[in-house]
């Protein structure tokens, strides 16, 4: 079986795009600095390799210097192990990022299911959790855009319910604070950790510092993780996971992290 975002399943597929020269004109609201090109291709080098290193078969899609923030592919699909349904990325600026997502994808699948104006949705806003769907309201995903996922992830089959993150500092997207690991885990900054909607998960929690830690991604059986979050690699450790550590230095300047620079599937 196959499904994006936990490893109750197995991923055999992963699409990912380069950062372009002109990664740095994207959108961020942290002030960690301008990020430097070269060290985003190295990171960006090791983080496919270790896609690989999990089994996967990695597509590069070419650079699209039209699109900034076109690295963060994971933003303009949600793919499923029932299908796949292409975004409305709620900036503007990058809207036009999907036109050459739909095409790979459509390489991958029979058909895709779409996303329609007035509603935005931001894949990052969208953590499945075995079957499970729990989608981010934010300033990038709109109650439009949840609304009509929710019911195109209904006629897939899939259960969904909303999480609303406005408000919570600090996160960009759902998943910037939220991650599912494998058997019925999640992994949860403590500003999410009380809602109720995750009390029937055994919960991981990442407490401050280390809140950018908890976008992690669970690949067949092992766990990416950014690299510089000892605490939370420790206990993933300590409760037998096999971690993989990654140097994200470059994509947190531009508010990305691990699971934004792939669609895996
Ligand atoms: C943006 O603001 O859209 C990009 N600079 C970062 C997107 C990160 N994507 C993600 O968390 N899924």
């Amino acid at each position: 079986m196959k499904s994006d975002n936990g490893s109750d399943y197995l991923f055999t597929r992963a699409i990912v795009r380069p950062p372009g020269a002109n990664f740095s004109a994207g959108l961020t609201t942290v002030d960690l600095g301008i990020p430097n090109h070269d060290l985003a291709l190295t990171q960006h080098a090791a983080y496919c390799k270790a896609l690989v290193s999990c089994g996967l078969a990695v597509t590069m899609l070419p650079v699209d210097d039209a699109y900034p923030d076109s690295t963060f592919v994971e933003d303009t699909a949600i793919i499923t192990e029932r299908g796949a349904i292409i975004t409305r990325p709620g900036s503007g600026t990058r809207r036009g990022e999907i036109a050459s997502i739909s095409s790979e994808l459509l390489r991958c699948f029979e058909k895709t299911a779409r996303i329609e104006a007035p509603g935005t949705v931001d894949g990052g806003d969208v953590c499945e959790a075995g079957g499970h769907f729990f989608i981010g309201i934010s300033d990038r995903t709109n109650e439009a855009g949840a609304t009509q996922l929710s019911k195109l992830l209904g006629d897939l089959d899939y259960s969904s319910e909303f999480v609303d993150i406005r408000g919570v500092d600090g996160i960009l997207h759902l998943k910037s604070g939220l991650a599912y690991l494998e058997g019925n885990k999640l992994v949860v900054i403590d500003a999410l950790a009380d809602r109720e909607r995750f009390r029937n998960y055994e919960m991981i929690k990442v407490h401050p510092p280390e809140e950018y830690a908890a976008n992690c991604v669970a690949i067949n059986g092992s766990v990416l993780i950014a690299a510089g979050f000892p605490s939370l690699e420790r206990e993933l450790t300590e409760r037998g996971y096999h971690t993989i550590s990654l140097e994200m230095s470059e994509f947190q300047k531009m508010d990305g992290g691990l699971s934004c620079l792939s669609l895996r599937f």
